[in-house]
């Protein structure tokens, strides 16, 4: 049978803008070689595809410098979609840019309507419960409304907490399998992961732990070659992907796709 929290037979990405470049960062890193980025989201797009899934790419949004980062606009579940609504003012318009490609696939779409704020990159679904971090992003009325929208499909959400000074859940952690994560210690020393397998980062290789785990092949960003190996032992399919512009814009692996079975 297919797991749903890591076989998908669709994905949604979106080709970066022009305007890319000023994304939004938490420190200046330097500039972001475009041609670079579009190559490294050429090749994600790719290695998404040779797993089979059918891999959507919406166009470009040059009002949104980050709209390519489209995790953070929804939640992609089996009974269903949500909208989410970002806590980064510039990147509140996304969400909307987004519902209508999601009405494609899902005849159960809802919305976070407010007054709190969500980013999916703050949203780990695992194969027992989906955990939600408070971030800079996501605060506690935004993960209320959440846990009262995936509680009408049959889902336990537990809220826990983003580490200071660290953007989203998962730019510390990502699911390996339905009970294993991937995760930094830093994260993992909140106790957050009791009772799953844990396999966890390299020290100074902490930014590999936003990875995906799509179908049958791990996802990580390229440069973390002890983290990689660790995985390989383990018996994962490693694909390395070049994210040294992303990087520079707080963005990984995960950030770059909604993952879904579509359910109409
Ligand atoms: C931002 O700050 O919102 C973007 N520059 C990066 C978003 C990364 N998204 C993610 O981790 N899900």
């Amino acid at each position: 049978m297919n797991d749903p929290t890591y076989q998908f037979s669709h994905t949604i990405t979106r080709r970066p803008a022009a305007s890319a470049v000023n994304g939004l960062r938490a420190e200046d890193t330097g500039t972001p070689d475009l041609d670079q980025l579009m190559a490294d989201h050429d090749a994600y797009v790719a290695a998404l595809r040779a797993t089979g899934a059918e891999v959507i790419v919406l166009p470009a949004l040059e009002a949104y410098p980050d709209a390519h980062f489209v995790e953070d606009t929804a939640l992609c579940l089996s009974g269903g979609a949500v909208v989410m609504r970002p806590g980064a003012p510039t990147r509140l318009g996304e969400a909307a840019e987004m519902a209508p490609e999601l009405a494609r696939h899902y005849s159960d779409l809802r919305r976070i309507e407010g007054p709190g704020f969500i980013e999916g990159g703050d949203i780990l679904v695992t194969g027992r419960e989906i955990l939600v971090g408070r971030s800079a992003r996501t605060d506690g009325a935004g993960v209320a409304e959440l846990a009262g929208i995936v509680s009408d499909w049959g889902y336990a959400l537990r809220e826990v907490f983003t580490p200071e000074g660290v953007l989203h859940f998962k730019t510390d952690c990502s699911l390996l399998d339905p009970e294993t994560v991937l995760v930094t210690p830093r994260l993992a020393a909140s106790g957050c992961f009791e009772g799953y397998a844990q396999v966890f980062t390299a020290e100074g290789e902490e930014a590999a732990a936003n990875a995906i785990r799509f179908n049958d092949v791990v996802l990580m960003a390229k440069g973390f070659p002890r983290t990689a190996e660790t995985l390989d032992r383990k018996g994962y399919s490693v694909v390395e992907i070049n994210n040294s512009e992303c990087a520079k814009l707080d963005g990984g692996m995960s950030c770059l796709s909604l993952r879904f079975n579509p359910a109409l």
